[in-house]
């Protein structure tokens, strides 16, 4: 996919804060930036120099999906009769510094969060002036083009997809690890590179802990089954939570889903460019308290996504974030309490100019 677009964002950035060169370090931003996800780094000048930096063996990948930009390999050990002739047999650091003294770049950008520590302690101690510009990446990123918006809701589609189909197979006294393989093949059928992380499949007790992680535990009647899952297709996650019953619901239980579907839709409702995340957080939080269930929400109401599964912004109390037109969100309202039960309702949202458009569409009610 065409990631030119996000250069430009780079070159205002090296304008308005005089920076002669950036480097981009964290395998999210590369990808984001040239469509390579891998190690390496990104070298961009403010005269138009652009060299990606990755180690001998990714040299042919990035050939093939990086057609803009100058392509150096490195390896850390000599090698003999190499393939390429512009191999620097260096480590990562070292080319970096080696190339940032040979274009005379002073004053340099870097993605310091997301680099590592003894990559960002060399550069600067060789470099000495250098910027911090994690927090504008992190921004840029946040707000999503059309292409990146197609994307999204494709990968989107996919873990749909890989539930609904995995809905027909998944019987009683099967494990939580076997239901989580089901649903990840599910994925895979239907196109998914990866998944955007392990696939969450919690059941009766052990869904109340919000991150569980798959167990032996046979999977009951009536109690309610967490699924988590997300697809990974062209860079791109999506994320999505149902909680599904075998037999119907267990009538409490059943009441506690109602309310947690209620308060996502409410929070749901109040998006629009300019509102706070800390709004669309409290308003989950104030439906939930009608019920008496708001002590057991413990996280945050919802989180970007895009490259990485958790970006900006962040929705919870402390976030004066506005959400922006552009924007893919995540609102996941869930109660969890501890030995009895847990549930979690998870869609993605995609902020407009106008309001909102919820990107995922399955049912919300699922009993088999
Ligand atoms: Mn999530």
């Amino acid at each position: 996919m065409s990631v030119l677009s996000h250069y430009k964002g780079l070159s205002k950035l090296m304008e308005e804060r005089g920076l002669d060169c950036v480097v981009i370090l964290g395998e999210a931003n590369l990808a984001y930036l040239t469509g390579y996800r891998g190690p390496g780094a990104l070298l961009i000048s403010k005269n138009g120099v652009k060299k990606l930096l990755v180690p001998l063996l990714e040299a042919y990948r990035a050939e093939e999906l990086v057609k803009d930009v100058e392509i150096l390999p490195y390896v850390s050990y000599s090698v003999q009769h190499c393939i390429y002739d512009n191999v620097l047999y260096k480590r990562l650091k070292e080319a970096i510094v080696h190339i940032l003294k040979g274009i005379g770049a002073r004053k340099v950008g870097v993605d310091i969060s997301e680099g590592d520590y003894d990559v960002i302690v060399y550069v600067k101690e060789k470099l000495k002036h250098m910027v911090d510009i994690s927090d504008k990446l992190k921004e840029m990123r946040s707000i999503k083009d059309p292409k990146e918006i197609e994307v999204i809701t494709h990968a989107i589609r996919i873990a749909e997809c890989g539930l609904e189909k995995s809905l027909d197979l998944i019987r009683d006294g099967m494990s939580e690890i076997e239901v989580a393989g089901i649903v990840e093949f599910g994925m895979r059928k239907a196109g998914a590179n990866g998944y955007a992380f392990p696939t969450i499949v919690a059941s009766g007790s052990n869904a109340a802990y919000p991150h569980a992680v798959p167990s032996n535990k046979p999977i009951g009647r009536h109690e309610p089954i967490v699924i988590d899952l997300g697809a990974l297709y062209n860079n791109y996650c999506s994320d999505l939570t149902r909680t599904l019953f075998i037999g119907g619901a267990d009538p409490e239980i059943k009441r506690a889903l109602e309310a947690v579907i209620e308060a996502q839709e409410e929070a749901i409702d109040i998006i629009e460019p300019g509102i706070k995340a800390c709004e669309v957080d409290m308003k989950a939080r104030e439906v939930l308290a009608k019920y008496d269930l708001d002590k057991y929400f413990i996280h945050s109401l919802g989180h970007g996504i895009g490259i990485e599964v958790h970006e900006a912004p962040t929705l919870n109390s402390n976030s004066d974030t506005e959400l922006k037109s552009g924007m893919v969100i995540t609102i996941e309202p869930g109660i969890y309490i501890k030995g009895k039960y847990g549930i979690r309702i998870e869609d993605d949202v995609l902020v407009t100019k106008s309001g909102r458009t919820i990107l995922s569409s399955m049912n919300k009610l699922i009993e088999l």
